[in-house]
């Protein structure tokens, strides 16, 4: 020690000092130190896993029971067991299960936190961004980014049912949410059918009239499982591959190469037959949905068995592996996660397990 406390500092003193800081608002950080400077994160999070058979029947029930005009969205929120007291999955973002009957729309309206949603059962729903009607496949990856105006519509015999995704717990914490209805239930198809796809949707061609200089995010609203599948499928024979992740491909922003939102990126891998991976943890918390296969994954030392359709997370700073459980069948799982906000303040850190294995 440098120094010590100066004699008049009895316990009685201090507590009394203290008492009389409160009533200013003021603390003394040399008590909290260690809370405010940690070495290293420890996530707020806990690894979890929801899983389709749990999942799939209460989002039907929860379709009986509750009408558009009671939710606003009919969505099962995807709660972090370890987060108390606001809406998060991880620490920064949201996962939810949302279910449109048939012949019902879920009326239109905006927000600035940024969206996603992975589709799992769908046939004949579409989702309407900012006047452009965008059918929803199972497996495609639609887009309604910050501030746009979307509805979705079923207008098919069967429920249609996807994952959402959103950055609300970030935008919650940065005080800037903000939402509006739009005037109708509806909004008007005022272009062409999925015309962000006839736009965009090469990707290496665009529309050079176009300025792109002030774009926040990816102009193409839906990645179409089709493609998403037929280019997993030509490189999967071709390359190595991440020694974390397997075959992992970003889904990109085509005028930029880079994440598909400023606040979110997302990614697919396939993990091949009998394919494990080597452990790593990243600043980034990750949201997992199992495309098609079986396996497990290794979270925080704790093993968690997965399928079709299940979904799971990866708190941030937290080890995790994973393995295709079959020695015949790709397993590929999709992914959204919070990298670019890391990465754009210089916050993103990497590290590889020292052991490869936990
Ligand atoms: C929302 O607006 C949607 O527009 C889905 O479909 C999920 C979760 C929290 C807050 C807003 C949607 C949401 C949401």
């Amino acid at each position: 020690m440098l120094s010590n406390s100066h004699p008049m500092a009895t316990p009685e003193v201090l507590n009394e000092f203290y008492h009389d800081l409160e009533g200013f608002s003021l603390a003394p950080l040399w008590n909290v130190q260690e809370e405010a400077l940690v070495p290293e994160p420890t996530s707020k999070a806990a690894p979890y896993i929801w899983r389709w058979k749990d999942l799939e029947p209460r989002a039907l029930r929860a379709g009986e029971l509750i009408g558009t005009a009671d939710a606003e969205r009919r969505v099962l929120m995807l709660l972090n067991p370890s987060i108390k007291d606001r809406i998060a999955t991880t620490n920064s973002l949201f996962s939810g299960l949302q279910i449109v009957m048939p012949g019902e729309a879920a009326r239109a309206h905006r927000h600035t936190p940024s969206a996603l949603r992975f589709i799992i059962n769908s046939d004949g729903g579409y989702t309407t961004v900012n006047g452009d009607r965008i059918p929803m496949e199972p497996g495609d990856l639609i887009l309604t980014p910050n501030w746009t105006w979307h509805d979705h519509s079923n207008e098919s015999g069967d429920p249609i049912i996807w994952l959402d995704g959103l950055d609300i717990p970030l935008v919650h914490l940065l005080e800037a949410v903000f939402f509006e209805p739009y005037p109708e239930d509806v909004q008007p198809v005022t272009v062409p059918i999925d015309s962000s796809t006839t736009k965009y949707g090469v990707g290496t061609l665009r529309p050079a009239w176009e300025d792109t200089s002030t774009e926040s995010y990816s102009p193409l609203m839906r990645y179409p499982w089709e493609q998403t599948w037929a280019a997993l499928q030509r490189l999967a024979p071709e390359v190595d591959g991440s020694p974390f992740d397997g075959v992992m491909m970003e889904y990109t922003n085509p005028n930029t190469g880079g994440p598909v939102m400023p606040t979110i990126a997302c990614h697919v891998q396939m993990l091949r037959p009998g394919e494990s991976t080597k452990a790593h943890r990243h600043t980034n918390g990750t949201i997992y949905h199992v495309v098609q296969g079986e396996g497990h994954s290794v979270v925080h030392g704790q093993k968690m068995d997965w399928g079709p359709k299940d979904v799971f997370c990866v708190p941030g700073w937290t080890y995790h592996e994973h393995v295709n459980a079959s020695s015949a069948e790709p397993a590929v799982l999709f992914s959204f996660t919070d990298t670019p906000v890391l990465k754009s303040l210089s916050l993103l850190r990497e590290q590889a397990h020292p052991q490869d294995h936990q």
